[in-house]
């Protein structure tokens, strides 16, 4: 039977006499600046949590490991650890070399003794590791397109860990966890790993699992790189908090884990169980579709039990029991949850998916107590409150001239009389006066203009309040990236002000187009550059049609639809032309 601490641990930091050396030593060595991802690998490596790794993998090690989940030494290990730089670094690199490795504050946490240097193919590493290559797998995607093109292999010695400046109470290294677990007198520990907020169905799980195990429960979630669109780790360490402090005293702890998600299923599932075993667990849940990420259409890559089969396969050696465990769901007729094999034939299951919540939450609406506790409820509500109280961008899209500003200034007028969310006019003229002086008409230009005003755009979003952009943002691509970037924190409406060149031209009211005409002025929008129309905008205006005060009210009943803006508001302005 396993029992804690029995498996032998790496850490990879040296003694302080050596780190004053290697302090010295420093400072002559080439230095390489790591990325988060790369510093919570780091981390892990030096704490011991990725043991038996002694460092980055060999290219040996990485072949075996990407083809059999195996060190060359023959032992475990599913994912590739490796350190990836670019091509003018590795340029300057022979094996032999030793490489500070700097955290982006300045210190050296460790330094790199270089065994190898190598190219690998990555999209072969992709479907040995993944399965597959495609990008809409976030594993493969950062594979691809984020990592470096070159890898390091080589051991580490390690100077400091990195600092964290968040809940260090939740932070625990393997050495600390097992030492706490022996002074708790816990020797069987199950754990059990998340990247999601916790809720009701979770703690019946792990509760049940320690129940059946005879062990204690270690909450052990990921709060180094998760999944793209994942609640973010604050948010969810609250929610964990809640979760604990309704298990029985002395059945639960909390401890955060620096993890650098590959989101690999399968493979992903061994690895967290190896890590969980260098924390001193005994046991550890899989559930269902372990680490599985979804592609485009929604379809998972992995089988829902492909996580279990594969730990279970391993268990003789793994030195972690597995505890696979089914879906837990909630009876109405019973008024408790169970694992969904025990449902009888006819009996009333309650269920609510993640986006029915996400819905529930985005329109402020009822979240059943049987699904979660007041408490988690209420981190989450923070985090997500409904769209009335959401930061917003309005973004106007539309040639010069279409009367992109004046409907802008409009709306602003009846958004500050009707919401006390402060507004933001980033109007084109003002941005290239305050942001973009130096640019001018090119395709490069303008899309840089406008990247600038979607960050400044996605600051205020985040920030809770109202951006309204009146650009010109003759390019879609550039547009779809500026709503990528703001979705990510409340909500995108764009306007396209359709207003046809004909009428744009006939009003000049800046005298542009007679001076486009003429070539006085090159590259200008609709004359002699292009401006590629929105394909499915929020709002559609034509002013030639529409006068600017309809105008500016059809996008407040848009946001009033939608729910943006909320409460009674008289229509006084609504006028009578069309
Ligand atoms: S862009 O394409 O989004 O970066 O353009 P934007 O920052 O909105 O700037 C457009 C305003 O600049 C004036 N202007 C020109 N527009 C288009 N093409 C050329 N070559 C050009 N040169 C100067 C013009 O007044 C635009 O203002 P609006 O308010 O749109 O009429």
């Amino acid at each position: 039977m396993t029992s804690v601490a029995t498996h032998e641990l790496r850490p990879l930091l040296v003694d302080p006499a050596r780190v004053e050396e290697l302090k010295r030593e420093a400072i002559q060595l080439p230095s390489w600046d790591l990325n988060f991802r790369q510093i919570w690998d780091s981390e892990l490596l030096l704490n011991g949590a990725f043991s038996p790794l002694s460092g980055y993998l060999s290219k040996a090690d990485y072949e075996r490991v990407c083809s059999e989940m195996r060190l060359e030494d023959g032992s475990l290990w599913p994912m590739p650890i490796v350190l990836d730089v670019t091509e003018d670094f590795a340029q300057k690199l022979t094996s032999g070399d030793r490489v500070a490795l700097r955290h982006p504050e300045g210190m050296v946490l460790a330094v790199l003794t270089v065994t190898d240097i190598w190219t690998p193919d990555r999209a072969a590493e992709a479907k040995a590791v993944f399965g597959t290559d495609d990008e809409a797998h976030p594993g493969v995607f950062q594979l691809l397109r984020e990592a470096h093109p070159v890898y390091v292999g080589g051991t580490l010695e390690g100077l400091e860990l990195p600092p964290h400046h968040t809940y260090q109470h939740h932070r625990h290294t393997p050495d600390q966890l097992r030492a706490e677990f022996k002074r708790l007198g816990w020797e069987r520990v199950v754990a059990f790993q998340t990247r999601n907020p916790m809720h009701r169905a979770h703690v019946e799980l792990t509760r049940r699992a320690a129940l059946e195990n005879d062990a204690k429960i270690l909450i052990h979630p990921v709060v180094g790189r998760t999944s793209p669109g994942d609640v973010d780790y604050f948010s969810r360490v609250r929610c964990y908090e809640a979760v604990v402090a309704q298990l029985p005293p002395q059945l639960a702890m909390l401890s955060l884990l620096p993890l650098a998600m590959r989101m690999g299923g399968p493979r992903e599932a061994l690895w967290h169980a190896l890590i969980r075993r260098n924390y001193g667990c005994t046991h550890f849940i899989v559930g269902r579709d372990h680490a599985g990420p979804r592609d485009g259409e929604g379809k998972p890559f992995y089988g829902p039990y492909d996580a279990q089969e594969l730990v279970a396969k391993h268990a003789d050696e793994s030195g972690i029991e597995l505890v696979p465990f089914q879906e837990v769901v909630y009876s109405e007729d019973r008024g408790e949850y169970l694992p969904r094999p025990e449902v009888k034939q006819n009996e009333k299951i309650l269920d609510l998916s993640g986006t029915e919540l996400r819905r529930r939450l985005r329109e402020g609406a009822d979240i059943p107590e049987w699904f979660s506790y007041p408490e988690v409820i209420e981190a989450l509500r923070k985090r997500f409150p409904p769209r009335s109280r959401q930061g917003y961008t309005i973004f106007f899209t539309g040639l010069s001239g279409s009367g992109k500003s004046t409907v802008a200034q409009i709306l602003i007028a009846k958004l500050m009389e009707m919401d006390d969310r402060p507004v933001t006019l980033l109007d084109g003229d003002i941005v290239r006066k305050n942001l973009s002086s130096e640019l001018g008409f090119s395709k490069e230009h303008r899309d840089l203009n406008i990247l600038r005003i979607g960050f400044v755009a996605s600051e205020i979003t985040k920030n809770r309040g109202t951006a309204v952009c009146a650009p010109i943002a003759p390019y879609t691509a550039t547009r779809h990236k500026v709503r990528t970037l703001i979705e990510r924190h409340g909500g995108f409406v764009e306007v396209h002000v359709s207003t046809p060149l004909e009428v744009c031209e006939e009003r000049d009211r800046k005298g542009l187009y007679a001076k486009a005409r003429a070539g006085l002025i090159k590259e200008f929008t609709g004359i002699d550059d292009p401006y590629e129309a929105p394909e499915k905008p929020e709002v559609v205006i034509d002013t030639g049609k529409l006068s600017a005060e309809r105008a500016a009210q059809k996008i407040v009943d848009y946001l009033r639809h939608e729910g943006f803006l909320v409460g009674r508001y008289e229509d006084h302005d609504a006028l009578d032309e069309s």
